[in-house]
Order: structure tokens, then C-alpha cells, then sequence
């Protein structure tokens, strides 16, 4: 889509493409593009100096809605090519989604490199505890117990990931958790997150209609965190542990500086060792 030269900063529908989104009715992608483009037209940012990267999966089309320079990329590969984008033009702010099996079943390697290299990216995994694309088979965040696909009707018995909790192993250094049924909270993280210099991992609740309609429940079933943010990765770590996952909120900032290929060593690489004295390893 050609943009447009206003004078005045463009509105949360300007960030949108004139593409009508297929995904089905009530899912909840709708929200993180609703989301995402409050956020950005919020921040003010030019369309020309912002690109979303995505994989490939219902969440993944989430690139074509937008009037930003987009790329849908491959299955599992978007943070890859976020990664190369960034080193090339470290003045784009870019952004990368997808789903919760693109990005920790196909893309788990690259999303564990892409917390611990720590670049200046934002990535919202849209968790719908499901592949939707590919018709309802159980991903790494579906609970082991989920019998209604075919493919595993005893349930899958493998015990599903903790996002939260892999980025922060990982060495994220913004982690937070935000649902679809609020997505002016979830905006307000996407602002945060995409502040924030270096790797935020957004993961946005996002429930699938047509493969889980349970998940329409979590609208009763979310709340805050109820402490506040941390900067301490034990603390952020216990955090996580205690939660059943439905409780929404930034959970962790640090300040260890990002990395920037082609900019010296990443920043003062002492200080932000200081400032992650303690840091969880595995
Ligand atoms: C290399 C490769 N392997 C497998 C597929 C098939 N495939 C397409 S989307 C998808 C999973 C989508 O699930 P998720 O990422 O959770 O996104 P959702 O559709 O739920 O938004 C799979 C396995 C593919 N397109 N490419
Ligand atoms: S299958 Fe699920 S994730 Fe895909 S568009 Fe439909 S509701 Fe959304």
C-alpha cells in the first residue's frame, strides 16, 4: 500500500492495510492488530520506519493487515529474518509475530538465540495454545491433557513450555504477558515492549474460537500480576513458577545492553553484567 504524506501523525487505522483479515470471527488476532497499530500510532511512528516480520501460521498474517513494510516469511523463521533486518538497519524499529508453534516448536532454536543475543527487537508470539493453520493439532504450549485432536486423543502427554520462562532462562531482557480480551492493556505493554532496547518478548493470549472454544473462558479466567515489575530474574523466575499463566503484566526488565552487529561490543558490557548479577543459567 502506497502511504499516504500526511502532516499530522497517522491514526491507529492508517497502520492498517486495506486488506480484510480472514481469520475466523471471535479470534483473537483481531485484538493484537488492534493492538499493535494503537501502540505504534501512540509512539508516532512513521509507517516508513517500522517493519513486522512474521512466519508463517493464522497469526503469522498478521503482516499483510498492516500498512508497514512487511515480510511473512517462512515457518518458524521470523526472528532469523528479523535478526538480519535489524543488522542491517538498526534505525528501523522492527517487529516480529507469529504463533506459539512457530515460534517454540519449527522456531524454538532461533527464539532461545534470539532472548540471549538480546538485539533490539519486539516479538509478540500470539499463544493460542493450538496450530490453527494447519486444522487444530496440539503445539508446545498445549496442555498435555488436550484430547480433542485427533492426532492425540489421549492428549499428547508432553508437558507444555512456559514462554515466560524460556525467554527468561534465555536471557530476554522484557517479558511480558498480555490477553487479547484487553487489547488496550496489551497495547500499553506493545508500547512498553517496543521502547524498550533490546529483545521484548510480548506473549499475547490469543484465544482460538474454532480449534479451542474453551479458551473463550479465558476472558473469566485472566487478571494483573499482582506485584510489579522486576528486575530481578530469581524473583521473575518465582513469578512465573507460581502463575497458572493467566496473569497478564510486565514481568521483567533489565538493562543489559542490546546487541548491534557493527556498533563495537554491544554497549558497556561490564555495567550489564553488574546489572544481571545473578542471572539464572541452565
Ligand atoms: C516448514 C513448514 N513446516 C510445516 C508447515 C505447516 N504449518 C503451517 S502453519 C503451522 C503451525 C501454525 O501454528 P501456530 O504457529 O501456533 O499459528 P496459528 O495458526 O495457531 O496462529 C504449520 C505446522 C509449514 N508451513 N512449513
Ligand atoms: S483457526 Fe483459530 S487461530 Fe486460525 S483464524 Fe481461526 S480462530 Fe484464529
Amino acid at each position: 500500500m502506497e502511504h499516504a504524506q500526511t502532516s499530522r501523525p497517522p491514526g491507529p487505522k492508517e497502520y492498517k492495510s486495506d486488506l480484510k483479515p480472514i481469520w475466523c470471527p471471535g479470534c483473537g488476532d483481531f485484538a493484537v492488530l488492534n493492538a499493535v497499530t494503537k501502540a505504534l500510532a501512540f509512539l508516532e511512528l512513521p509507517r516508513e520506519d517500522v517493519a513486522l516480520i512474521t512466519g508463517i501460521g493464522c497469526s503469522s498474517r498478521i503482516a499483510a493487515y498492516t500498512s508497514l513494510y512487511g515480510f511473512h516469511g517462512l515457518h518458524g523463521r521470523a526472528l532469523a529474518l528479523a535478526a538480519g533486518l535489524k543488522a542491517a538497519r538498526k534505525d528501523l524499529t522492527v517487529l516480529v509475530a507469529g504463533g506459539d508453534g512457530d515460534g517454540l516448536s519449527i522456531g524454538g532454536n532461533h527464539f532461545i538465540h534470539a532472548c540471549r543475543r538480546n538485539m533490539d527487537l519486539t516479538y509478540v508470539m500470539m499463544d493460542n495454545e493450538v496450530y490453527g493453520m494447519t486444522k487444530g493439532q496440539a503445539s508446545p504450549t498445549t496442555a498435555a491433557d488436550w484430547s480433542q485432536s485427533k492426532l492425540t486423543p489421549q492428549g499428547s502427554r508432553i508437558r507444555p513450555l512456559r514462554p515466560a520462562s524460556l525467554a527468561l532462562t534465555a536471557g530476554a531482557t522484557f517479558i511480558a504477558r498480555g490477553f487479547t480480551g484487553d487489547p488496550n492493556g496489551l497495547a500499553k505493554i506493545l508500547v512498553e515492549a517496543i521502547q524498550h532496547p533490546g529483545f521484548a518478548f510480548v506473549q499475547a493470549l490469543s484465544p482460538c474460537p474454532t480449534f479451542r472454544p474453551e479458551q473463550m473462558e479465558w476472558k473469566h479466567q485472566v487478571r494483573g500480576f499482582e506485584q510489579e515489575t522486576s528486575s530481578d530474574p530469581m524473583e521473575a523466575a518465582r513469578r512465573i513458577r507460581a502463575d497458572d499463566g493467566m496473569s497478564t503484566g510486565i514481568i521483567y526488565r533489565s538493562d543489559y545492553p542490546a546487541f548491534q552487529p557493527g556498533s563495537g561490543a554491544g554497549g558497556d558490557v561490564a555495567a550489564g553484567m553488574a546489572a544481571i548479577e545473578g542471572e539464572l543459567r541452565i
